[in-house]
């Protein structure tokens, strides 16, 4: 029951209240799984949780609570139609609308459990990902429940995003850092002073949802789809750019980076850091493509997929890092990026950054700044959606080493456990069929966040199944895995 185990000692945690994150964040990949029984026990496990109290009286934290644990029971609820979970996802429901009780109406992104609601301020900066990531998630609740002040709560959010998205040092684009307890006009909730921009930790899901409010909410509302397409455009403008790495001539990839305002200039420039947590984009792409039959997206998605798919592929334990640099190509073909890379190759000191140096590294990468891997799902959930739009068994053939070198590195006593880098090997103790081995490889960290269940494990187990399990045309997937049923009635396409 308790929020996470850790998977080297074998110790619970409880960092969101105690309700039972990595129970409710795995229910429904036992249940689509066809793990019957265990589906059971989790399920009425998951029915004593006690919402109304958070344990040691910690702070609410309201974008993950909203992604792991009310996104798990919503769609446990859409796949497995127990009305027990209804009383459940009402409790935590009213417990997460409170967030919204403050004098803007912007929501408080923590706060501790009967806390002066309606006096408490929004804070006065948050990652635009925490605040621009509820709407799916209340907006299936009111349709679940009947009870439209979830979906008001959120509908009021996104109008404001929606009347401050041409504001920004990037109209278009929400900076990185937005100011929800503002005073100030409507335009200071968003745009102010944002110097940073990008797909990436605290961007990403809030345009993930854009797209995927407008395949729940699309009947109703044009606000996703006109918001979507204002953000994709100025996406592939000022974000997207065309490495110089080995075999450009064979591979088309493109990756998503970092546009950054220098304080007192007038220009914006583009870092070229690659983010483990962008590589969403190839998936949000290709979704795009097909919901707006764009096949220029469909274009975009296959090299942004590409080059999470080489990032994994060229390092020693063929796991992608959490951050690293590549250098930008300067050409449009992407022929030419080959020639650029070799000049590349031939010049540089070797820098060491985080015990990573340059000349350790495998060929295109520049610098590593954070080498570990947290169990992400990223790459595999773009692989996922490329293979369920195109049909192309090459997303499989890619997907399958990818899943071996994770599953090979990460496997540990009690789950499986992050590493603290995917870039150098030390002779460390394994366990491999229940016993201890000396073995060289990456050094595992005693952390198994929720999501490892919730979404790495199900995009996996998706990519090689049958299409019709979770079909795309049925649900829609939260930021978390969580698939929330689409309707004849409720999706916003054909
Ligand atoms: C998950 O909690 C969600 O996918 C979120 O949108 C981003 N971070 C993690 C997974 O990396």
């Amino acid at each position: 029951m308790a929020d996470g185990l850790t998977p080297l000692s074998g110790q619970p945690r409880q960092h969101f209240c105690g309700w039972g994150a990595t129970l409710v964040d795995s229910l429904d990949s036992l249940y689509l799984m066809g793990l019957e029984d265990e589906f059971k026990r989790a399920l009425n496990a998951s029915l004593m949780l006690d919402f109304t109290k958070c344990l040691d009286d910690a702070e609410v934290n309201l974008f993950e609570s909203t992604i792991r644990i009310l996104g798990g029971l919503l769609a446990t609820y859409d796949l497995a139609n127990d009305v027990r979970l209804i009383p459940k996802l009402v409790e935590l429901g009213d417990v997460l609308h409170t967030a919204f009780m403050t004098p803007n109406g912007m929501p408080r992104t923590r706060y501790r459990l009967g806390q002066s609601e309606g006096r408490s301020r929004a804070p006065s900066t948050a990652p635009v990902a925490e605040v621009g990531t509820l709407s799916l998630e209340f907006a299936r609740l009111s349709q679940t429940t009947g009870d439209r002040k979830y979906l008001d709560a959120v509908d009021s959010l996104s109008q404001k995003l929606a009347q401050t998205q041409q504001d920004s040092g990037i109209p278009g684009l929400w900076p990185e850092t937005v100011y929800p307890g503002s005073v100030g006009g409507l335009g200071s909730y968003f745009a102010r002073g944002g110097l940073r921009w990008s797909l990436g930790a605290g961007s990403d899901s809030a345009y993930e949802y854009l797209l995927k409010s407008h395949l729940l909410l699309g009947r109703q509302t044009d606000l996703y789809k006109t918001m979507w397409k204002a953000a994709s455009e100025q996406i592939k403008e000022h974000l997207l750019f065309r490495p110089a790495i080995p075999n450009t001539n064979r591979t088309d990839v493109l990756f998503s980076g970092t546009a950054v305002k220098v304080p007192d200039r007038e220009y914006i420039t583009l870092e070229t850091k690659v983010q483990h947590l962008a590589c969403f984009a190839g998936g949000i792409f290709a979704l795009a493509s097909r919901i707006f039959e764009e096949p220029q997206d469909l274009k975009l998605a296959t090299q942004l997929t590409n080059g999470c798919v080489w990032a994994y592929l060229n390092t020693p334990t063929g796991i992608m890092p959490e951050s690293f640099s590549v250098m930008r190509c300067p050409h449009e073909d992407p022929r030419e990026c080959e020639e650029a890379y070799r000049v590349l190759e031939g010049h540089g000191q070797p820098v060491c950054l985080n015990g990573v140096c340059t000349d350790m590294l495998p060929p295109g990468f520049l610098e590593v700044s954070d080498p570990t891997y947290r169990l992400r799902p990223e790459a595999v959930e773009s692989l996922f959606i490329m293979w369920r739009v195109t049909g192309d068994e090459h997303w499989r053939d890619v997907g399958w080493p990818i899943f071996q070198s994770i599953i090979k590195h990460t496997r540990a006593p009690y789950g499986h456990a992050s590493l603290a880098s995917t870039i150098q090997l030390v002779d460390r103790h394994a366990c491999e069929n229940d016993l201890w081995v000396n073995k060289r490889g990456p050094l595992q960290l005693d952390e198994m966040e929720s999501f490892w269940f919730a979404e790495t494990l199900k995009y996996f187990y998706l990519l090689f199944s049958e299409p019709d399990l979770i079909s795309l045309d049925d649900f829609v997937l939260n930021t978390e895995a969580h698939p929330l049923r689409l309707t004849d009635e409720i999706r916003g396409f054909g």
